[in-house]
C-alpha cells in the first residue's frame, strides 16, 4: 500500500477542493478571539486586494505582495501575520497553489463557512518576486478616522460604486477590533463569527455614542460591548449611502447576493486571468 509520503505527493495539482477543506479545518479554534480564525482570514483577503488602483492598475491581490516588506509592516496590516502563518502549512502541503490564490481562497472559504453566501472564486493569480520590490504604497486602505468622502475616494479608486462600498462594509458583521493593533476595541455585532446583515441592523437600530476614553475616536452601544468606527457611522450620515444600508438591513438575501458579487470582484481586481 502507498505510504504516507506517497499519499502526500498525491495532492493533485489543481485540486482546490482539498485546499478548501484544509482551510475550513483551520477555522475553529479555542486559541483565538471568538473561537474562529474566519474573520481574520476575511480581513487578510480584503487587505491583500483592497490596495488596487484602477488608473495605474497597481496593487490588488495579484502578486501577494503583502508577504514582503514594507507592505507586511504597514499599520493597516497589523495582526495579519497571524493569518499568513496560519496558512503556511497549507501552502507547504499544496505547493502548487500560489500565495495570492491561497490567501484569497481562504477569505472566500471563511465567508462560506461562517454562514455567508457562496463566493465565486477562480484561480489564476501569480506570486511576484521581491526583486524589484512589488509592494503597494502605504495609505491605500481606508482610514477609520475619516468620513464618507474618504470612503468614496478609496472605493471608487478600486472601481466600486456606492453599492459596492456599502455591501463590502457589511463584512464588519464579522470579527472585532484589537487594541494592540490599531487602538480600537470590541466587535461590531453580538455574533462576530456568523455572517449576517446584522452590521446594518446595528447601524440603524442602536443608539451610538462617542466612547469616552483615552483611545482613538470610536462609538459604543448602551451596553458598551459593541462598537462602530467613524467610517462605519459615515454610512448612515450620508443620505445616499444610508438608503443602501436600510435596504440591506431589511433584506439579508439581497445583501448576501450583492456581497458575494462585490467580494468576488474585490479578490479579482487587477488579476490577469488567462481566458
Ligand atoms: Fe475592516 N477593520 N475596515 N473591513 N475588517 C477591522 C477589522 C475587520 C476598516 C477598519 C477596520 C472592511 C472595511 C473597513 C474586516 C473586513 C473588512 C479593524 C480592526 C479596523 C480598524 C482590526 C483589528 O484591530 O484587528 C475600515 C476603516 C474600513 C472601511 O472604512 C471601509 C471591508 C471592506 C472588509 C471586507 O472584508 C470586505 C474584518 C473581517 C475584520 C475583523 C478582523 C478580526 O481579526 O476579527
Amino acid at each position: 500500500a502507498a505510504g504516507p509520503a506517497l499519499m502526500e505527493s498525491k495532492s493533485k495539482e489543481g485540486d482546490y477542493k482539498s485546499v478548501r477543506a484544509a482551510i475550513a479545518s483551520k477555522l475553529e479554534t479555542d486559541d483565538y478571539d471568538d473561537g474562529s480564525y474566519g474573520p481574520l482570514l476575511v480581513r487578510l483577503a480584503w487587505h491583500l486586494s483592497g490596495t488596487y488602483d484602477k488608473e495605474s492598475k497597481t496593487g490588488g491581490s495579484n502578486g501577494a505582495t503583502m508577504r514582503f516588506d514594507p507592505e507586511s509592516g504597514h499599520t493597516a496590516n497589523r495582526g495579519l501575520g497571524v493569518a499568513r502563518n496560519l496558512l503556511e502549512p497549507i501552502k507547504m502541503q499544496y505547493p502548487w497553489i500560489t500565495y495570492a490564490d491561497l490567501y484569497t481562497l481562504a477569505g472566500a472559504v471563511a465567508i462560506e463557512e461562517m454562514g455567508g453566501p457562496k463566493i465565486p472564486w477562480r484561480p489564476g493569480r501569480e506570486d511576484k518576486l521581491n526583486e524589484p520590490n512589488p509592494c503597494a504604497e502605504d495609505g491605500r486602505l481606508p482610514d477609520a478616522s475619516q468620513g464618507a468622502e474618504h470612503l468614496r475616494n478609496v472605493f471608487y479608486r478600486m472601481g466600486f460604486d456606492d453599492r459596492g462600498l456599502v455591501a463590502l462594509s457589511g463584512a464588519h458583521a464579522l470579527g472585532r477590533c484589537h487594541m494592540e493593533r490599531l487602538g480600537y476595541v470590541n466587535p461590531w455585532t453580538p455574533a462576530p463569527t456568523q455572517m449576517s446583515n446584522m452590521y446594518f441592523t446595528e447601524l440603524l437600530d442602536t443608539k451610538w455614542t462617542q466612547k469616552k476614553w483615552w483611545g482613538p475616536k470610536q462609538f459604543e452601544d448602551p451596553s458598551k460591548e459593541l462598537m462602530m468606527l467613524p467610517t462605519d457611522l459615515a454610512l448612515v450620515q450620508d443620505k445616499k449611502l444610508k438608503q443602501i444600508v436600510v435596504e440591506y438591513a431589511k433584506d439579508q438575501d439581497k445583501f448576501f447576493s450583492d456581497f458575494a458579487e462585490a467580494f468576488s470582484k474585490l479578490l479579482e481586481l487587477g488579476v490577469p486571468f488567462k481566458e
